[in-house]
C-alpha cells in the first residue's frame, strides 16, 4: 500500500504496516528515533497499523507533539513504580489496584487504591523508581485480548476498578493493554497510545502532590488516592511551568483573601457562600459604584429585584427544563412553590412588561446588580471565582431587530473600556454556539439558531475582533460571546457575556408598539460585564497580587503615628480623609513606628502616612508608598489632594 509523507511524496509499504515500519522504510535513524506518528492529523504511536493513503508524519522528540505519548508512558511508569514499591514493602502482588491514569494539560495523573495513605517521602520514592525505570529503557508492548479473558484475568487479580472499565469499552472495540518490561514488569489495560520504550521519556517530570479522588467522579464510590505530575521535554520548560505555580501560589486568591481579611468562608454557613469582610466589602462596593455609574450613563435604568420567584415563572423561562441541574430545590409555602433564582432574565422581563413601550422608547435597558443562586456541586466550587450564592453585574437589553447590531456593539464597546481601566490585557472573545449533536439541551428552533449566528458573526467582523468558535458552550436560550480572559494560571476564565435571545421575548409574550401600531416582539441581549463580584474580585486579587489600586484598595492610607503625642494630628488627617470620602485608618496600638510599617505593608496598604513632631509643626506629612517615592514633609493639603486625584481618576 501506499503512504504520503509530509513533503507530498508517496511512499509504498507493506500492507497493514504499522508507524514503525513506516520509519524503518523511510530510513534506520527515523526509525531508531520515532516515538509515534501523527496520522491524518491524529495522534499514533508506533504501534498503530497505518491505512492505506494515509498522511504520515513520524514524531521525533523534537516534535511537540510526541510530549503526549511520553506524558502517558510516564503515567504507567508511574504505576509500576507504585507497584515495585509496594511489593518492596513486603505486600502481596494485587494489593495495589489501579483507577485510571491519563494525560491531562502538563502531565499526568494515575489514580491508586492502596492499602495505606501515601505521604511526602513515598512521592520522592515513587519518582526515584520511576527514573530507574526510565533509565532500563523498557521496551513497550501492545496486545489485545478476548473481552472475557480480559475481564478474568483481572477478577483473578481482585481489581474490580479495571473490570468496570472493560464493561464499559464499547461493543466491538477491542481490548487492548500495553505491557513494559515482559512479563515481570507492567501491564495496564490502555487504548494508548505511548512511546516505544520507557527510555524515551524525558526526566524532566516532577510529582506534583496525592489528594482524594472518588472512583469514577461519584461521592457513591470509594475514595482513591491521585498523584499528580508535570512532566516536559525540556528542563527549561519545567522550570518555567514550576515558578508559574510558585508565583500562582503566591497570588492565590483564596490564601490573600484570608491574609488581607477580605472574604471568609464558614463551614456552618455553608460551602460556596462566602462571607464579605469589612475590607472584602470596601473592595467591592468601589466596584459596583464604578459600574452602577458608568451604566447609568450609558443609559441603563437600575432596578432591584427579589432574589426569589414562584417556580412557575422559571417553568415558563425554560429554566426548570433546561437548567434544572443547576437551581436549588423547591420551596414550599401556602400552596404556593418558589425557588431561588438562579437567572435575573424573568424578573427584568416582568419590570419590562409593566409598561407598554413604543418603538421610540427602546431600547430599554433594564440592569441590576442581581443576587442568585445556582447549585454548583462540591466539587467545582473554587474559592470566590464559583459560588453558590453570586452577584452578577447583570442587564437585558430590550431592541428592536434593526438595533441589534448597534446594541451588541456598545455593550463589546463597554466591556472594552472596562477592561482597559482594569487592565486586562490577554483576554480572547469566545463565540459559544449550540452543539448541532446535542440539540435537546436548548431551546427548539433551528431558524432562530441560525438568525442570531449570523449576526453575532456579523457584528464581531464589523468591530474587527478576532473569536474562536465553541459549540456547545452557548446558553439554552441562544448564542453568546463569552470573553475569556487569562488567570495567573493561564487558564481562560469567563468574565464578560453577551447573550442574544429571540426565545424569551416569545415564552414571555414580550412587545413592543411598532411604528404601524401593530404588536411587534422586541430581542432581548442579556449581558454581564464585570461578570459576579464573587468572581471579579478573586481574578483582580490574584491579578494585581493583592496591591490593589488606590481607588479599589480596602485601606487607601494607613496613618502612623511615631508617638501618642501625634495622635490629634493622625486623627485629624483622617477626619479630612473621611470628608473626601477617602478610606483610612490610624494605627494607635503601642507598638514601634517600623511594626506598624511593616504590618500596613503586609496588609499591602498602597499609602502609609508617618506624622510626628516635624510633620505637626508643619503641617505635612511624610509618606511610604510602593507606588512611588518616599517623601517627606508633603503638605497636608497637597497629600490629601493626591489620594482624592487617584481615587477619583481610578488611576491603576
Ligand atoms: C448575563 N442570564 C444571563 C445574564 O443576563 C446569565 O446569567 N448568564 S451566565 O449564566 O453566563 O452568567 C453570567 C456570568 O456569571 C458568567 O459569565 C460568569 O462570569 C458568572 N458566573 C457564572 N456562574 C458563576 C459561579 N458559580 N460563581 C461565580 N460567578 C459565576
Ligand atoms: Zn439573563
Amino acid at each position: 500500500m501506499k503512504v504520503r509523507l509530509p513533503d507530498g511524496k508517496e511512499l509504498a509499504v507493506g500492507d497493514g504496516a504499522t508507524a514503525a515500519q513506516v520509519a524503518l522504510a523511510i530510513g534506520p535513524r527515523l526509525a531508531k528515533a520515532a516515538l509515534g506518528a501523527m496520522v491524518n492529523g491524529e495522534l499514533r504511536d508506533a504501534f498503530a497499523p497505518i491505512p492505506e493513503g494515509a498522511q504520515v508524519r513520524i514524531l521525533t522528540d523534537r516534535d511537540e507533539e510526541a510530549v503526549t505519548l511520553q506524558r502517558h508512558t510516564l503515567a504507567h511508569m508511574m504505576a509500576q513504580a507504585v507497584e515495585e514499591k509496594f511489593a518492596a514493602e513486603g505486600h502481596p502482588r494485587g494489593v495495589v489496584k489501579l483507577g485510571i491514569g491519563p494525560v491531562i494539560e502538563n502531565g499526568f495523573y494515575y489514580d491508586f487504591d492502596l492499602p495505606r495513605p501515601l505521604r511526602e517521602e513515598d512521592l520522592e520514592d515513587v519518582s526515584r523508581r520511576m527514573e530507574e525505570i526510565r533509565k532500563k529503557n523498557l521496551p513497550l508492548r501492545k496486545y489485545e485480548l478476548p473481552r472475557q479473558e480480559a475481564i478474568e484475568r483481572f477478577e483473578k487479580l481482585g481489581d474490580p476498578y479495571k473490570v468496570e472499565l472493560i464493561h464499559a469499552i464499547p461493543p466491538g472495540d477491542p481490548v487492548t493493554f500495553y505491557e513494559q518490561g515482559g512479563e515481570t514488569g507492567f501491564t495496564d489495560l490502555c487504548r494508548g497510545p505511548h512511546v516505544p520504550r520507557t527510555g524515551a521519556c524525558p526526566p524532566h517530570f516532577r510529582l506534583m502532590s496525592v489528594a482524594g479522588a472518588y472512583w469514577r467522579g461519584s461521592e457513591k464510590n470509594p475514595m482513591l488516592q491521585r498523584i499528580y505530575a508535570v512532566a516536559f521535554r525540556s528542563k527549561e520548560e519545567l522550570d518555567e511551568h514550576l515558578r508559574r505555580l510558585e508565583e500562582a501560589r503566591r497570588r492565590d486568591h483564596k490564601k490573600l483573601g484570608k491574609e488581607l481579611r477580605l472574604f471568609a468562608t464558614d463551614a456552618e454557613i455553608g460551602p460556596g457562600l462566602p462571607l464579605w469582610l469589612p475590607r472584602g466589602a470596601a473592595i467591592r462596593r468601589a466596584l459596583e459604584r464604578y459600574i452602577v455609574d458608568l451604566e447609568i450613563r450609558r443609559g441603563y435604568d437600575h432596578v432591584y429585584t427579589p432574589q426569589m420567584a414562584k417556580l412557575e415563572v422559571y417553568k415558563q423561562s425554560g429554566h426548570w427544563a433546561h437548567y434544572k441541574d443547576s437551581m436549588f430545590p423547591i420551596m414550599e409555602i401556602e400552596n404556593d412553590e418558589f425557588v431561588l433564582r438562579p437567572m435575573n432574565c424573568p424578573h427584568h422581563f416582568k419590570v419590562y412588561k409593566q409598561d407598554l413601550h413604543s418603538y421610540r422608547d427602546l431600547p430599554v435597558r433594564i440592569a441590576e446588580l442581581g443576587t442568585m443562586y445556582r447549585y454548583e456541586k462540591s466539587g467545582e466550587l473554587a474559592g470566590l471565582s464559583r459560588v453558590r450564592a453570586m452577584t452578577l453585574n447583570d442587564a437585558h437589553i430590550f431592541c428592536r431587530p434593526d438595533q441589534i447590531a448597534a446594541e451588541f456593539r456598545a455593550v463589546v464597546e463597554m466591556i472594552l473600556d472596562v477592561y482597559r481601566l482594569l487592565g486586562f490585557e490577554d483576554f480572547w472573545f469566545r463565540l459559544s454556539l449550540r452543539d448541532p449533536a446535542n440539540t435537546e439541551k436548548f431551546v427548539a428552533g433551528d431558524a432562530m439558531w441560525d438568525l442570531a449566528e449570523d449576526l453575532l458573526v456579523r457584528v464581531l467582523d464589523e468591530i474587527g475582533h478576532k473569536y474562536v468558535r465553541a459549540p456547545g458552550e452557548a446558553a439554552f436560550y441562544g448564542p453568546k460571546l463569552d470573553v475569556q480572559v487569562p488567570n495567573v494560571l493561564g487558564h481562560d476564565e469567563t468574565i464578560s457575556t453577551v447573550q442574544l435571545d429571540f426565545h424569551f421575548p416569545k415564552a414571555f409574550d414580550i412587545e413592543f408598539v411598532a411604528q404601524d401600531g401593530n404588536r411587534a416582539r422586541p430581542v432581548v441581549i442579556h449581558r454581564g460585564v464585570i461578570s459576579t463580584f464573587e468572581r471579579i474580585v478573586a481574578f483582580l486579587i490574584e491579578a494585581y497580587a493583592g496591591e490593589f489600586p488606590v481607588w479599589l484598595a480596602p485601606e487607601q492610607v494607613r496613618i502612623v503615628p511615631i508617638t501618642d503625642d501625634h495622635l490629634p494630628y493622625a486623627r485629624a488627617l483622617r477626619e479630612l480623609l473621611l470628608d473626601r470620602g477617602l478610606r483610612s485608618s490610624v494605627d494607635e496600638r503601642p507598638e514601634r513606628m517600623q511594626a506598624k510599617i511593616r504590618d500596613a505593608e503586609l496588609l499591602k496598604v498602597p499609602y502609609i502616612a508617618i506624622v510626628g513632631a516635624k510633620e505637626v509643626e508643619g503641617t505635612t506629612v511624610s509618606f511610604r508608598s510602593r507606588r512611588e517615592e518616599n517623601a517627606n514633609g508633603v503638605p497636608r493639603d497637597l497629600f490629601v489632594q493626591k489620594i482624592a486625584d487617584l481615587d477619583r481618576t481610578r488611576a491603576r
